[in-house]
């Protein structure tokens, strides 16, 4: 593993088109790429900070910074007198508004959906009061089970203004790269989170028993000029998320 990490630190400072001056954010990127390629796995440990410096010839703080920055996006945990590890769990910042692609390909998994509902059809009253629209307004819907391979993770039910999104077979696996295409992906969110006890179809669907902890999530997205592009409700595995928030006293 600290070959392919050395070979890629040392590819990302020859490449003239992605050149990054910096050697701590050079070697954050190395680290991300390796994980993605799926040259570490996830529970495996990083080579020492000590190794890591020798290796690229680099200042311990240099790695060292490198590192911290990834412990903060959730990629790498630290156990304290143990090391430096690729997180098993997804841990997922709530302080970044990120899509489930993105946050799988971060890890070197391949994120794909299970639709069972594409449709258009007229705001119902909950609905309408979640996205700040008038009653009669059209929305399109999609209620999917989230895979990473052949593993469900999540089950998602998301409508969005038909304004937005006019076709929700524009949708393939993700929602934020088709609001992307119209200029409409969301760049603020509020997000509500709850653990609840996954009920019998719910289960099913995440192959997990009846029972298992989950986390009811809602959230809203919103475009630069306040209005409402998402309302999403998820209910995530238990057992794989960790949500994770940075707190600081005012
Ligand atoms: C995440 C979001 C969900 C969003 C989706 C878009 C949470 C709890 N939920 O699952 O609100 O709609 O990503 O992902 O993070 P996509 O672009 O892959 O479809």
């Amino acid at each position: 593993m600290q070959n392919a990490l050395a070979d890629e630190y040392r590819r990302l400072s020859r490449d003239t088109t992605t050149h990054q001056p910096l050697a701590y954010l050079r070697l954050r990127r190395a680290i991300r790429n390796v994980i993605q390629h799926r040259d570490i796995e996830p529970g495996q440990t990083l080579p020492s900070e000590r190794d890591l410096s020798q290796a690229l010839g680099l200042s311990r703080v240099t790695v060292r910074k490198a590192i911290a920055g990834l412990v903060e996006e959730g990629l790498l945990t630290q156990r304290h007198g143990a090391g430096t590890f690729v997180a098993e769990r997804i841990v997922k910042p709530m302080s970044r508004l990120t899509s489930f692609t993105e946050d799988l390909r971060a890890r070197g998994l391949h994120p794909r959906s299970e639709f069972f509902e594409r449709s258009v059809g007229e705001v119902t009253p909950e609905e309408s009061m979640a996205l700040n629209l008038s009653p009669g307004v059209l929305v399109v819907r999609l209620h999917r089970v989230r895979y990473a391979e052949d593993e469900p993770l999540a089950i998602e039910r998301s409508v969005v203004p038909a304004s937005v999104l006019p076709d929700p077979h524009e949708v393939h696996d993700s929602l934020y790269e088709a609001l992307e295409h119209h200029n409409c992906r969301p760049v603020r969110a509020l997000q509500r989170l709850r653990a609840v006890l996954l009920g019998a179809r719910q289960a099913r669907l995440l192959h997990v028993t009846t029972g298992s902890a989950g986390l009811h999530i809602e959230r809203r997205g919103f475009l630069d000029d306040g209005r409402v592009v998402e309302f999403t409700t998820s209910w995530y595995r238990g057992d794989i998320y960790d949500f994770v928030a940075e707190l600081q006293t005012d």
